[in-house]
């Protein structure tokens, strides 16, 4: 395809309610969407990353930056690229890869539009619809307010719950959890990097609570100490933010430190790229699900097409937009017996609505060839 404009969109996204973890409180997106318009169809992505460095070393300003400067002007100058050359046309730029993803994925919608199939069945997708899971973020009443919130979520039809934890927010909320709705429950914990090793004792208890995995208890670099904690906890040890590329992910398994794979496309740096490590995990009989960065229905349309591929076998953190949004940017995911419909139109399926796009948006920069 050729690429006549590539554009950088800002949309303000409140929450439906404040989303607090480890590393800090969200309250709503300052969204970066890139738009590419080509000879004959455009596209759409969205880059996943928070307003301030505080998930990884990315943020929303650092990405338009490093989009506006270096990643545009490399695939404006390349002329006619598909998306699977993106990865090497922007190879000579490192990291930023929830940038290098959110344009890739504005290209691979535009090109899988001009051809007219749908991203998950061109990637092999198994399953139109997908199990959706809850990420319940650390609330600011407490245990009482979280038992509501679960409670809440559960009656909305979720099948599986995620609490947040950290240190002094941990075994108490679980227990209470699972004491109030059951074993039955699919229970997991994320602490985003909030412990070090010397928390193994405290993290060992965990292993009381039946749950499905502990979701990323040391810092990303912290490889070897979650082989470490993996030789004593019972838990399945599950990695997000250490999981930055295929190869990262395949060596976190051999380490010994991922037993179960978060999935998410911005932080690995595409969409192909998270095929890749799809790939590897089914190789390696690692279960894999698709995490989620509180994105609009650009990115969680992008998320539903991965999680329908055969390795995502567990249900992920892709809920519907009424968790994250009084009004979505597109047709809103609905959940339908405790799962989303995964899209089937052309490209991601989604595109923003004209007048809701028009109501938010609240800066465009326009780059040409
Ligand atoms: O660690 O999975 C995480 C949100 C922002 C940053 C990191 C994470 C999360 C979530 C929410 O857990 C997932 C979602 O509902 O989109
Ligand atoms: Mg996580």
């Amino acid at each position: 395809m050729r690429i006549e404009t590539v554009e950088l969109v800002r949309v303000a996204m409140p929450l439906v309610a404040p989303f607090r973890t480890s590393f800090g409180v969200q309250h709503s997106r300052d969204v970066l969407l890139v738009r590419v318009v080509g000879d004959d169809a455009e596209g759409w992505g969205e880059c996943t990353t928070p307003d301030a460095p505080i998930y990884s070393s990315e943020y929303t300003d650092g990405a338009a930056a490093v989009l506006r400067d270096h990643l545009v002007p490399r695939l404006l100058a390349a002329g006619e690229v598909a998306a699977p050359e993106v990865g090497s046309v922007l190879g000579s730029v490192r990291g930023h890869r929830m940038a290098k993803a959110a344009l890739e994925l504005a290209l691979l919608d535009a090109e899988l539009r001009a051809a007219g199939s749908d991203l998950a069945a061109s990637f092999g997708a198994v399953r139109d619809r997908v199990p959706a899971g809850v990420s319940v973020g650390i609330p600011e009443g407490g245990v009482p307010e979280l038992l509501d919130v679960v409670a809440g979520h559960l009656d909305e039809g979720y099948l599986r719950v995620k609490l947040k934890i950290e240190p002094g927010f941990d075994l108490e909320p679980v227990a209470a959890v699972r004491e109030r709705f059951g074993e039955t429950v699919a229970l997991s914990v994320d602490a985003n990097t909030a412990y070090r090793l010397d928390d193994t004792p405290q993290l060992v208890q965990l292993d009381a609570f039946e749950l499905s995995y502990v979701e990323q208890p040391f810092p990303p670099d912290h490889l070897m100490d979650h082989a470490r904690l993996a030789d004593v906890l019972t838990t399945p040890i599950c990695l997000d933010e250490s999981l930055v590329s295929p190869t990262a992910t395949a060596d976190a398994i051999t380490a010994g430190a991922c037993e179960i794979a978060n999935l998410k496309i911005g932080r690995l740096g595409g969409f192909l790229a998270a095929v890749a490590t799809h790939d590897v995990c089914v190789e390696r009989g690692v279960p894999a699900w698709v995490g989620g960065m509180l994105e609009t229905g650009i990115g969680r349309a992008a998320n539903v097409a991965l999680a329908a591929l055969a390795g995502v076998t567990l249900p992920g953190d892709t809920s519907a937009s009424d968790r994250y949004w009084a009004t979505d940017l597109t047709e809103p995911f609905v959940l339908r017996g405790g799962h989303l419909l995964v899209p089937d139109g052309a490209g991601i399926g989604v595109a923003p609505l004209p007048d809701v796009l028009a109501e938010i948006e609240t800066g465009r920069e326009v780059l040409r060839a």
